[in-house]
């Protein structure tokens, strides 16, 4: 067992700054020490890649990397320094490394998903995670109140039941939730491709008995026993200034502020409001090619969603591809403003080319709006699936109208990014939940797992472009060719699936702040 343990180095402050000799910015370090157990280092000869053949430089840098990722939002990247010192059978080494602000917490590749086979994962892959993960997947399932989850794979049917201190598999059907899925819905689900929500709106599940609520509750238990990530427990997630105070959660921030103060800031809480980033002029005008878009849509156009009033009017509540039919967004999307975005923490994002595919939606949110996608409950972007592979992305939201109570500004759920939790609704959620007013011109940044929601309008209408930037992607990533066309075609298509795999859901009409 690795022995090896990392401790703050009394003789140095906290953290201190410099610059990174590559990149140039400025970086702030840790400096620590490492303390190696004797009985673990071996020489050269051991195969590369066993435990046994880390010479203890490379085994101290491990164990540091281990030890600093535990600090939330702090990655080590670089071993400057390690000067030995022993006692005692132990080695111990004096490091600094750079710490820096991430919201990557992508653990599987992209494209890296297999055609699961039923029986080789319940009778070879499933027994050791229960064995290793199964404890702690119970104590979540217990404080969150699950029943049983019985999952009917093409007639073959087993179920999930928490017990005290593990989850059982019987070979029969149980009393609690019960859901029925093809071989293929179910290897996804398995392989975080599609998530518990995401295989209900895509009709690839069909729940008989229980609902969609106690189905998406499982999720974050589900990815506790497949993947190891630890469901959320109350009061686990802090939120900490660079100096180690707590974090004042309700900060606006300009483009001129410090970018790696920012960019602390949206690893710690998961969203940002950076004010006055476009112009007013800049938004008339983008506001004016909106109205010219909206005048243009038409129902079934397959590029706009449509929303009804109370007053019974339908009308064109998001363009899908905004991008396309604004040439002043594009300016804009093309701008350094936008991607200082790109720049707060210390990840590398991709964008997509603004003149090309679909890369911004319009929106237009009235008020007593009864049907169709206008206002938006509390969720994940990535509550279709897939955290695992791509969060977290960042999406963009520019203020083309202020947003404010009257007319259902963005709310958010700070930290929820780094809670393994349902992916919509709050029920139960002891985090902090925020609104964010913005002026015109204004930009709100969230990630990808963010909770959010934007409540009703209740006065005055509401407008806002929304895009995004991805995490870039790494070695080992093998995207899949998607057609732009059938793309759109799946996103119009949302409006209405949302309407059915939500009705009689809480979770997907919750908009409390
Ligand atoms: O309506 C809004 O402001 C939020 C929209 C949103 O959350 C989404 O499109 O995922």
């Amino acid at each position: 067992m690795n022995q090896s343990t990392f401790a703050r180095d009394p003789r140095e402050g906290a953290e201190t700054s410099g610059h990174d000799r590559l990149s140039g910015k400025s970086i702030r370090y840790l400096a620590g020490i490492i303390q190696v157990d004797a009985a673990q280092q071996r020489g050269p000869g051991a195969p590369l890649g066993s435990e046994s053949s880390l010479t203890p430089p490379r085994m101290a840098f491990i164990s540091l990397i281990s030890a600093v990722r535990l600090v939330p939002s702090k990655r080590a990247i670089l071993l400057q320094r390690g000067d030995r010192g022993s006692s005692s059978g132990l080695s111990r080494y004096r490091v600094r490394v750079a710490i820096k602000s991430t919201v990557d917490s992508r653990t599987r590749f992209e494209g890296d998903d297999i055609e699961l086979d039923l029986h080789d994962f319940l009778d070879s892959q499933l027994p050791p995670l229960l064995e290793a993960n199964g404890p702690e997947a119970a104590g979540s399932a217990a404080l969150l109140g699950l029943e049983p989850l019985t999952l009917d794979v093409d007639g073959e049917v087993f179920t999930l039941e928490p017990r005290v201190d593990r989850i059982e598999v019987l070979r029969t059907s149980g009393n609690g939730t019960a859901v029925r899925l093809d071989r293929a819905a179910f290897s996804d689900l398995v392989q975080d491709v599609v998530s518990t929500f995401g295989v209900c709106m895509l009709g690839r599940a069909d729940i008989t008995q229980g609902d969609v609520d106690s189905f998406v509750e499982w999720e974050p238990v589900l990815r506790s026993l497949i993947d190891g990530r630890s469901a959320y427990r109350p009061g686990s997630i802090t939120f900490k200034d660079r100096e180690g105070r707590p974090l004042e959660l309700q900060q606006s921030f300009t483009l001129q502020d410090d970018p790696d103060e920012v960019g602390h800031f949206l690893a710690q809480a998961g969203y940002l409001h950076v004010q006055r980033v476009f112009t007013e002029s800049e938004m008339a005008s983008v506001s004016a090619e909106l109205d010219e878009a909206i005048a243009a849509a038409e129902r079934d156009d397959g590029a706009s969603w449509w929303a009804q009033t109370d007053a019974g009017e339908w009308y064109p509540a998001r363009m899908l591809g905004f991008n396309l039919k604004s040439p002043s967004l594009r300016d804009l999307l093309g701008s350094d403003r936008f991607a200082a975005v790109m720049t707060f923490t210390n990840d590398e994002f991709s964008q997509q080319d603004p003149a090309s595919g679909d890369m911004a939606e319009g929106l237009l949110k009235k008020v007593g709006v009864v049907e169709g996608i206008s206002d938006v409950s509390w969720h994940k972007d990535c509550a279709m699936g897939g955290h695992s592979r791509h969060c977290c992305g960042l999406t963009v939201g520019i203020s083309i109208t202020d947003a404010t109570p009257d007319n259902g500004e963005l709310g958010v759920v700070a930290g929820s990014h780094r809670a393994n939790i349902p992916v919509l609704g709050t029920e139960g959620l002891d985090l902090p939940k925020l609104p964010l007013p913005t002026q015109r011109g204004d930009i709100t940044v969230h990630c990808s797992c963010t909770l959010h929601m934007s409540r009703p309008p209740i006065s005055a209408e509401r407008r806002v472009v929304y895009s995004g930037v991805s995490l870039a992607p790494r070695a080992g990533d093998h995207a899949a060719d998607h057609d732009a066309d059938e793309r759109r075609r799946e996103r119009a298509a949302l409006n209405e699936q949302t309407g059915h795999a939500g009705s009689g859901s809480k979770r997907v009409s919750s908009y409390e702040l």
